[in-house]
């Protein structure tokens, strides 16, 4: 036998080629039909709150690198034993890459709009992956023809078992590298997506007061640019849904159930909107928030031509990969301008941010509102139906809790007139107040910036006469009704994180 060493690389470069072959495979069909992003989706999709919470918390948006790496961690093993416990006449590392696609094969005809085809990439690079693995081990136990009398021992042919692990490692990287060149291209909406022309709003949203932005170094802009928002979705590859293909389905408890396409939109009253969007993932202090301009369809005259029955209490808002968003019909039908999203920031959805169309809530939390790539509104009850993360241990209720942020001062800075400044928010209520206190001192109120609308976050800052030495400041928000953010410390399971942000500076 060769040593172990070679088989081991015999087993993961064979294993490559499943996954790079897999790739090529799911170019015509679909790119969530590729092993590792179905792998992973599902395994996404089976995270538990506190797990979900614990990865973004030390990862932040980085999630789903950080997923894809843990999975090509235990791949390698798992090939390389594979590779080990190879053998001529035992072909035990042949059944674990066939185990592993009989697990990839279940988990890709699992996904949403998945169909019978999603089995074949899976098949037919395990298929090709085993053939090469037995060609390559057979290659490392036989010893070479011309075995060295002198030594009398057999001799492998070491250049040749490493030719053939270096043949097949280089074409599992350029299938791989292929399949995912032209996965994109093919089913890329980017191309499309550029020629949209926006509807003028029938009632756009006023021009954003300059006061409401108080441009002080290192305090987040009022508007957040559309590169710049923040990003948070299951969506291993994202979903490439044309206009062409897109409709909204209305259903459920309703007395006409609906259906619209994208064409059906351009006859009717879009609006623009100021609303920033906050994930309830967002720690204390934490960037899971941005604010943008929206333009859209009032999902209030929506629903009312579906016509909800009384009895119902529910807005389940299903997307195309899945996910699903559970609201209270009386927040989406309250008069807030709750939307049916196209346009942010003046340009079509970009595809991370749901393109060609999502829901905008004011003042409910993304999970349970904000869906992206939205294709179905399900009136239903909340003792019936369950969205996504409620099944995970989320509330099933998400109204966003005030909140306030420290933005400026970071780390050190020299003793005397200090800004400090930062960002505060309650969606729907608005900002009253923001209050700053340094150490244990008094709370002393912060100037604020102009707020365009109740449903965005609002800029502050307070100047501070700033002696040496170290100090903690720490800030709270009143929000419109005249209720000051709890001080309670809360994690953000299951409803969002609470408690007073604070920074320590040094001073001098
Ligand atoms: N289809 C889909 N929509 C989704 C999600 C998702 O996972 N899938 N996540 C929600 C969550 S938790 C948040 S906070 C917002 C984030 O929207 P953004 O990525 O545009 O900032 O989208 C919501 N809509
Ligand atoms: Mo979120």
């Amino acid at each position: 036998m060769a040593g172990s060493g070679l088989r081991a690389a015999c087993g993961i470069v064979s294993a490559g080629l499943a996954l790079g072959i897999a790739e090529l495979v799911a170019v015509p069909i679909a790119a969530g039909s590729a092993p590792m992003t179905a792998l992973g989706s599902t395994v996404i999709d089976h995270t538990p709150a506190d797990l979900r919470e614990w990865t973004i918390s030390t990862f932040g948006t980085g999630d789903k690198t950080v997923l894809f790496i843990a999975m090509g961690v235990v791949a390698v093993l798992a090939a390389a034993i594979a590779g080990l416990v190879e053998r001529p006449a035992r072909p035990l590392g042949s059944v674990i890459l066939a185990g592993f696609g009989v697990v990839v094969v279940v988990a890709a005809l699992g996904r949403p709009g998945a169909g019978w085809t999603w089995a074949l990439p899976t098949v037919v690079g395990v298929v090709a992956a085993i053939a090469v693995l037995r060609v390559l081990v057979r290659r490392a136990a036989v010893p070479a023809v011309d075995t060295d009398a002198e030594t009398g021992g057999a001799q492998f042919d070491r250049r040749r078992i490493v030719r053939g692990i270096a043949g097949v490692g280089v074409a599992a990287a350029v299938s791989g590298f292929l399949g995912r060149a032209l996965g994109t291209r093919v089913h890329s909406v980017a191309s499309e997506r550029a020629q949209v022309r926006l509807p003028p709003p029938a009632a756009p949203a006023p021009p954003v007061d300059p006061a409401a932005d108080l441009r002080i170094p290192d305090l987040a802009p009022y508007l957040t640019g559309n590169d710049d928002f923040y990003r948070i979705d299951t969506a291993l590859s994202l979903p490439q849904v044309g206009t062409e293909d897109w409709s909204l389905r209305i259903h459920g408890m309703v007395d006409r159930e609906i259906r619209l396409s994208y064409a059906d939109l351009s006859g009717r009253r879009s609006v623009e909107r100021l609303v920033t969007l906050t994930c309830v993932s967002n720690p204390v202090g934490g960037d899971l928030i941005g604010n943008a301009s929206w333009l859209g369809y009032r999902l209030d005259e929506l629903l009312a031509e579906a016509g909800p029955h009384p009895d119902a209490d529910m807005v389940l808002s299903h997307s195309i990969d899945g996910f699903t968003a559970g609201s209270p019909l009386a927040t989406l039908t309250d008069g807030r301008d709750a939307l049916l999203a196209v346009g942010m920031n003046g340009q079509p959805l970009p595809v991370e941010h749901g393109y060609p169309a999502r829901l905008v809530v004011p003042g409910l939390y993304g999970y349970v509102s904000a869906t992206k790539w939205v294709t179905e509104l399900e009136i239903t009850r909340f003792d019936r139906a369950q969205a996504y993360w409620t099944e995970r241990g989320w509330s099933a209720r998400g109204p966003i809790k005030t909140g306030t942020r420290i933005d400026t001062p970071r780390g050190r800075v020299a003793a005397g007139r200090v800004t400090v400044a930062g960002v505060a928010w309650a969606q729907h209520r608005g900002i009253n107040a923001v209050e700053v206190q340094i150490d244990d001192g008094p709370w002393q109120s912060a100037q604020l910036a102009a707020e365009p609308s109740v449903d965005t976050w609002r800029q502050w800052r307070f100047d501070w006469d700033a002696a040496a030495g170290n100090h903690t400041v720490r800030a709270r928000a009143t929000d419109g009704s005249g209720a000051v953010q709890t001080a309670e410390v809360a994690d953000v399971v299951p409803d969002g994180a609470s408690g007073y942000p604070a920074r320590m500076v040094r001073v001098g």
